[in-house]
């Protein structure tokens, strides 16, 4: 089943984007295997800003999730729309409807991970990651400041969970006028500093491998005497939070990964199963809470 929706609105100053979550039947999973579609979108960039900038996101089918939910899930899309243009270093306000496909609103979600929506945004180059918890307006929805640091393209996954569903990821796009900064090469130190915090990225697999399951271990140590932090506070309820996404272009569903760290694990480590999809170079944030500051911790991996 396909279903690929572009609408072309005039709204003055707005930009809206329509994106599609999963449309993901259990049933039809165990019954069909697994399929993958990309639906590959051109960022229709209108010459004035009069005519809006509309995108679609990447939409999935049946496709495998990390998340182990089972259960009923209806397609889902999101629109995005800024309050302004948007500029490089201002925050901007979006506003975010999460719809049925026929564009009625959904009203009702479910928390998890003590929030009702997770709104991850990263520029296409990777560079740039931020984590926002968008506030709950009512019918479908969604508040949340923004900033976007550097002109170009971005995308924004929107993780959410209608009342009793699954969890659904809605892929937004979002253009930042001006030129785009060449990507800074690609650094595969498995050893960083961060602030006071120094962070070490191993995995059981001496060669991290498409499609197998592998365990991710972040050391994470004061930098002053390399002594293991011991002030690790859980974070959105756990004990650390990974995003994970797969370089490409154009970004889509299938390149985010939101992985759960596992419970238990020795002072100043933090676990996370996880299983890359295909190979390629991923980029990997790790989130840790040391006494109610938030570290990132950033690392590109080659999966092969
Ligand atoms: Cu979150």
């Amino acid at each position: 089943m396909k279903q690929n929706v572009l609408k072309r609105k005039s709204m003055n100053k707005k930009l809206i984007i329509y994106s599609f979550a999963g449309l993901v039947a259990a049933g039809a999973i165990a019954a069909s295997g697994l399929t993958n579609s990309k639906v590959q979108n051109q960022d229709s960039q209108m010459p004035s800003m009069q005519h809006g900038d509309i995108s679609m996101g990447g939409m999935q089918h049946g496709e495998k999730s990390n998340n182990a939910d089972e259960g009923h899930s209806t397609a889902t899309q999101t629109k995005l729309t800024a309050s302004t243009d948007i500029a490089p270093k201002t925050p901007v306000k979006l506003l975010i409807d999460v719809q049925d496909s026929a564009g009625r609103a959904i009203a009702n979600f479910d928390t998890f991970q003590q929030k009702l929506m997770h709104l991850i945004v990263v520029s296409d180059n990777l560079q740039f990651f931020s984590h926002l918890h968008p506030s709950y307006k009512g019918n479908g929805s969604f508040e949340v400041e923004a900033n976007f640091p550097q002109p170009g393209s971005y995308t924004l996954f929107g993780d959410y969970k209608p009342s009793g569903e699954k969890e659904q990821v809605s892929v937004m796009k979002k253009q930042v006028a001006g030129d785009n900064k060449p990507a800074t090469a690609i650094d595969f130190n498995s050893t960083k500093t961060f602030g006071d915090t120094k962070a070490n990225l191993t995995f059981s697999q001496s060669k991290v491998k498409a499609g197998e399951e592998v365990t991710l271990m972040f050391n994470l140590q004061q930098n002053s005497n390399n002594q293991p932090v011991t002030d690790l506070q859980p974070y959105l309820g756990e004990r650390g939070h990974l995003v994970i996404l797969k370089q490409s272009s154009p970004l889509t569903r299938a390149d985010y990964i939101h992985a759960h760290a596992m419970k238990d694990s020795p002072d100043g480590q933090v676990q996370f199963m996880t299983s890359f999809p295909q190979s390629g170079k991923y980029k990997l944030w790790g989130q840790f809470n040391r006494n109610g500051k938030i570290v990132i911790a950033d690392f590109w991996v080659n999966v092969l």
